[in-house]
């Protein structure tokens, strides 16, 4: 505060006044791990000062400038002098704060492995750095599938038929492939519907198909196609014997890759509960839907790390098809861990 009174005096001149003042935290992650700031707010009383009043307008644009520039001075040397407060125990915080984003105990000893005894000096940049590393290393999981058929797996409502869609014309209007879209998914009205639209607006051949045997014809069908998406229905986890069903299609096919499809928005306990009910049907990756709807993206990192599988796309919003990123081990630690890194 003495700081900033000298500050403002030099600025101001001795007739200032403080309007307010404040601690303030930087946004973002970091944020809560850096001492605060301290923010004052302070100004001039014009009608006391005397001023010559021949033109009047003229000096008051001029004034309201110099006020302006004053105020930006002031305000940028406020926040390069930071204000020091004590260091809060800061290994503690973030084990505190991975605990926070509903990643497991075990796991967030995993992440910690490295990272420093609690009595020893280390800089929140350090932390930070080795933990991305360390959870960089949890979410690193081999795929190396074919991917010429996909098939879309998972829970009711997570996303499953939007994903597709987005991925379909990512690949036929981005990268010029030839795709065929496949449902199995006939239980829900409006769900072939839903296809059907899309396929449409991109011109992309679907078909639906109702048995085990229709699904290899055509497959066969489509051999000529550098992507075959296959969705299906998205059928309760918990009821197994039409989990069962599913596979009873799948094993058709040489299904190249099997990607269950998981809503960011499920609770942690729920979605390893899933994971291990679509064992039954096996599956070799993960893409995480509505990453824009919570901020709590923990359980990831605990689904790979159960499941063995890396997560292949995250999407962020209902618009097809741009609401879907490639996901890779770098890019969702960073999500996971939030945009301290660029602090
Ligand atoms: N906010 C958000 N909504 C999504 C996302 N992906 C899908 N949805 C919405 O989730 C709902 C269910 O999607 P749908 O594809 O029909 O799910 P399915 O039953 O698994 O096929 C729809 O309203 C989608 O628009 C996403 O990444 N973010
Ligand atoms: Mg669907």
């Amino acid at each position: 505060m003495q700081d900033a009174f000298t500050i403002i005096r030099q600025d101001l001149g001795p007739d200032a006044v403080i309007i307010s003042s404040k601690k303030v935290r930087e946004n973002g992650l970091i944020g809560l791990f850096s001492p605060k700031k301290l923010e004052v707010t302070a100004a001039v009383d014009e009608t006391r000062q005397e001023k010559p009043t021949e033109d009047v307008k003229d000096e008051h644009s001029g004034g309201l400038e110099r006020e302006v520039a004053e105020m930006k001075k002031l305000l940028n040397k406020l926040t390069n002098s930071s204000y020091q407060e004590p260091q809060p125990q800061t290994l503690g915080r973030w084990r505190e704060l991975l605990l926070q984003m509903e990643i497991s105990n075990e796991v967030v000893s995993q992440l910690f492995q490295d990272v420093g005894d609690p009595g020893q000096e280390v800089s929140q940049q350090q932390i930070y750095g080795q933990l991305t590393e360390n959870m960089i290393t949890i979410l690193e999981k081999d795929c190396s599938k074919d991917s010429k058929i996909i098939t879309f797996i998972g829970p009711t409502g997570v996303g499953k038929t939007t994903t597709m869609a987005k991925l379909a014309a990512q690949f036929s209007l981005y990268l010029n492939k030839k795709v065929a879209l496949v449902t199995i998914d006939t239980y829900r009205i409006g769900a072939v519907e839903q296809l059907r639209t899309y396929g449409e607006i991109m011109g992309i051949p679907i078909d639906v198909v109702m048995t085990p045997k229709e699904l290899k014809h055509i497959v066969d069908k489509h051999q000529d196609k550098d992507l075959i998406l296959i969705d299906t229905a998205g059928r309760p986890s918990k009821n197994s014997a039409q989990i069962r069903e599913l596979k009873g299609f799948l094993e058709q096919i040489e299904v190249g890759e099997t990607c269950l499809v998981l809503s960011s928005t499920t609770r942690g306990r729920d979605l390893l509960k899933i994971v291990e009910d679509f064992k039954i049907v096996g599956y070799d990756s993960l893409i995480f839907t509505k990453v824009d709807e919570t901020e709590i993206l923990g359980p990831i990192v605990d689904v790979v790390s159960k499941t063995d599988v890396p997560v292949r796309y995250i999407t962020n919003g209902q618009n097809v098809p741009d609401d879907i990123e490639e996901a890779t081990p770098e890019k969702l630690a960073k999500l996971i861990l939030g945009a301290a890194h660029d602090a």
